[in-house]
């Protein structure tokens, strides 16, 4: 049925999970084979990549590195600026992979490539804007700088649900700093990378820059072997928080960098004062766009007691028609869940939300069809039942109720992770007291707009267990290069830092 799709986007029947260089043809055993989430069928294969053909791809994109970095930045981001262009070529082909290989719906498919193009852009911005600092020395004739290097090749490993902008927050960054790329994508959606793979390859062909962008489709065991790899100074990972966990201690015991972003379980409070339309609105979208599998999804509603009942109603309406299937169907708003998996995590939360003293107000059955659709789930909860604390990668939204302003904080506050918040209010107090020191412990804090959907002007990230790292925009660049700080002398005397004196003579 989508021949014509894999076929432009130079995909056959079985491809190669290794990409970087011509000749790559490598890639060995096992092969591995994405499922259409809403089908349950089969999509093209993808061969792994062997240790061998890692070893050989980490050696080549060192190898690179070593013109790369000498290669001008505003060059570099000329070459990512032809990639955004070929991006935008194949937007609709693209969008439809990721639909197929994800099971979001089009819109979202698109909108994620057009997150990849938009990194793109603000890269080749930034190409030009790498800058250092001129600092005052204490010494005369003394001047200080500092200045930011490139590191080294990088190991990009990404997760199924972003399976190409995440990605691209990472690579478009790294390649304008001057580093070149190692990427391991989910080995829930190797084909969406290996069309990415292609279409960046011959970018870099034509322009003789091959060794930059790599790509290693495969397992556990190639995952491990990377972030134990001592030729990648910095290993960016983004996934669940006991692999986050993994990937601190290896990278942490060989003294490299993390750059993590990990699990949400990300709340939105909804203030007596809120425009309750806009907020049931945005609600909506954050609780089940992606049908629940964005780390920036809403999983924790916290209602104001004077509209819980109101808001817990109206939302049960809009859950009530929104429209779920096929995913590439125009006007399906919510698709599939990945797999079985996910399809068991959410009920098992559920049953265990029910033991808890949780209330199922709407959803939570699978569909009776093939593929792993579910309903959208309402449930009625309070902050304490321990299920609320966990993330579950499904459309499940826990609705509590608060009175106090600082309470509604405390709970909001009151989970293991810290990735995104919002708050719906029309009291300019409120929400300045939202977003104060003694406010959102997030990384992301929005006002009157929901959890998800960030733009990626924005540095993207959080704090506590959802790992601390920071992506895409902003400064986000300096996690991919190295700081160094140049005193230079132009006199013709040795004075000391902080008086000391060190007198020495040659008679
Ligand atoms: C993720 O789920 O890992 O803010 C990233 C958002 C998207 C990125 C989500 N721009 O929802």
């Amino acid at each position: 049925m989508f021949e014509d799709l894999f076929r432009s986007l130079g995909l056959g029947e079985l491809n190669h999970g290794v990409a970087g260089a011509l000749g790559d043809q490598a890639g060995g055993e096992p092969v591995i084979r994405s499922i259409n989430p809403a089908t349950e069928e089969p999509l093209p294969a993808v061969r792994c990549a062997s240790l061998e053909d890692y070893d050989r791809v980490v050696e080549r994109a060192a190898a690179a590195f070593t013109r790369w970095r000498m290669t001008p930045a505003p060059r570099r981001g000329e070459v990512v600026r032809l990639i955004g262009e070929v991006l935008r070529a194949k937007k609709k082909e693209l969008g439809l992979l990721v639909t197929l290989e994800t099971g979001k719906i089009r819109s979202e498919g698109e909108g994620e490539v057009q997150e990849m193009i938009d990194m793109c852009d603000f890269a080749v911005g930034l190409s030009r804007q790498l800058h250092g600092l001129t600092i005052a020395s204490e010494r005369p004739l003394h001047r200080m700088i500092e200045q930011w290097q490139p590191l080294g090749p990088i190991g990009v490993i990404s997760a199924f649900n972003f399976p190409v902008a995440v990605w691209a927050w990472n690579a478009m960054i790294a390649a304008v700093c001057g580093d070149t790329i190692v990427w391991k994508p989910s080995p829930r959606t190797p084909l969406t990378a290996v069309a990415i793979a292609g279409i960046v390859q011959s970018v870099m062909r034509e322009n003789d820059c091959e060794g930059v962008f790599n790509l290693v489709v495969g397992g556990l065991d190639l995952g491990e072997r990377m972030i134990a790899d001592p030729r990648l100074p910095l290993i960016s990972a983004t996934g669940s928080c006991a692999m986050g966990r993994r990937v601190a201690e290896v990278v942490g015991r060989r003294l490299g960098r993390a750059l993590l972003e990990l699990g949400g379980n990300n709340a939105i409070i909804i203030a007596a004062s809120a425009s309750i339309e806009l907020a049931i609105r945005a609600t909506t979208f954050a609780a089940v766009g992606t049908a629940g599998q964005r780390c920036t999804t809403a999983r924790r509603l916290i209602v104001h007691e004077s509209l819980h009942d109101q808001v817990l109603d109206r939302l049960a309406a809009v859950y009530k028609r929104l429209p779920i299937g096929d995913p590439w169907d125009a006007g399906t708003l919510v698709g599939p869940l990945i797999g079985e998996q996910a399809v068991q995590a959410m009920q098992a939360a559920l049953a265990a939300a029910k033991s808890q003293g949780g209330e199922v107000v709407h959803g939570g059955e699978r569909l009776d069809r093939p593929g792993y659709f579910v309903t959208p789930a309402l449930v009625k909860a309070r902050p304490d039942m321990p299920i609320v604390g966990v993330e579950t990668f499904a459309p499940i939204l826990f609705v509590m109720t608060y009175s106090d302003f600082d309470h509604a904080i405390a709970i909001q506050n009151g989970v293991e992770q810290g990735l995104t918040s919002a708050i719906f209010t029309n009291d300019l107090r409120e929400a300045e007291r939202f977003l104060a020191a003694s406010g959102s412990d997030c990384g992301i804090a929005n006002v009157n707009i929901g959890t998800s959907g960030a733009e990626i002007g924005g540095a993207f990230g959080g704090e506590k267990s959802t790992g601390g790292g920071r992506e895409a925009g902003s400064d986000s660049w300096k996690a991919y290069m190295r700081r160094q700080t140049c005193t230079i002398n132009h006199g013709d005397q040795p004075p000391l830092a902080q008086g000391v004196r060190f007198d020495v003579s040659e008679t």
